[in-house]
């Protein structure tokens, strides 16, 4: 036991994904780099124990269309979390100041109001390289870290929720 057990209560998430429900929400923007996101996260979710039938996958065409789908999916309750994954890289003009800007507040936004867990694996990146490195290759695969987040903040609600109903 912990020497200071008795001053609190420790209360976080396992990666455990069994019996859990997941979205995958994956632009199709940069698809070179997204695709590999998205083996990422399911490589995850899989070696976590996530169960077939139990992830789905949704493709929009850039990731500012993301967020809404993050909010319809999260208000129809059907996920206990969802994986908004996509890549934003850096061109000449001010673009990518804008789109990577508001879908990281759209996603931030529907995760909110939804209480769902909405997981932001969006690639904000300067250049094409940067974006591969994190991808799958020297930076790790941010698809997989966010199906990690994706499993700890699901298993910590249903926590936190079965606390509100006084089981536990
Ligand atoms: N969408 C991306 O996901 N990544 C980008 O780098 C990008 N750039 O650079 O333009 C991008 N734009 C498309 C945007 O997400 C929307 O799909 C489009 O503006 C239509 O709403």
């Amino acid at each position: 036991m912990r020497k200071d057990a008795d001053k609190f209560q420790l209360i976080e998430g396992d990666l455990s994904a069994a019996g859990l429900r997941f979205a995958l929400i994956v632009s199709r923007f940069n698809s070179f780099i997204t695709d590999r996101l998205l083996a990422g996260a399911l490589d995850g979710l899989e070696r976590m124990g996530a169960t077939s039938g139990s992830i789905d996958v949704i493709k929009v065409p850039g990731s500012l269309e993301i967020p809404v789908v993050a909010h319809e999916l999260g208000e129809n309750g059907d996920y206990d979390a969802i994986i908004c994954l996509g890549a934003v890289i850096r061109g000449d003009t001010p673009h990518f100041d804008y789109v990577s800007a508001e879908s990281a507040k759209g996603i931030a936004s529907a995760s909110i109001v939804t209480g769902i867990p909405t997981i932001y694996g969006v690639l904000t990146c300067n250049t094409l390289e940067q974006a591969i490195d994190r991808a799958g290759a020297k930076g790790g695969n941010k698809g997989f870290d966010a199906a990690m987040t994706a499993i700890e903040m699901a298993s910590l609600m249903k926590d936190l929720r079965k606390s509100d109903e006084g089981e536990d």
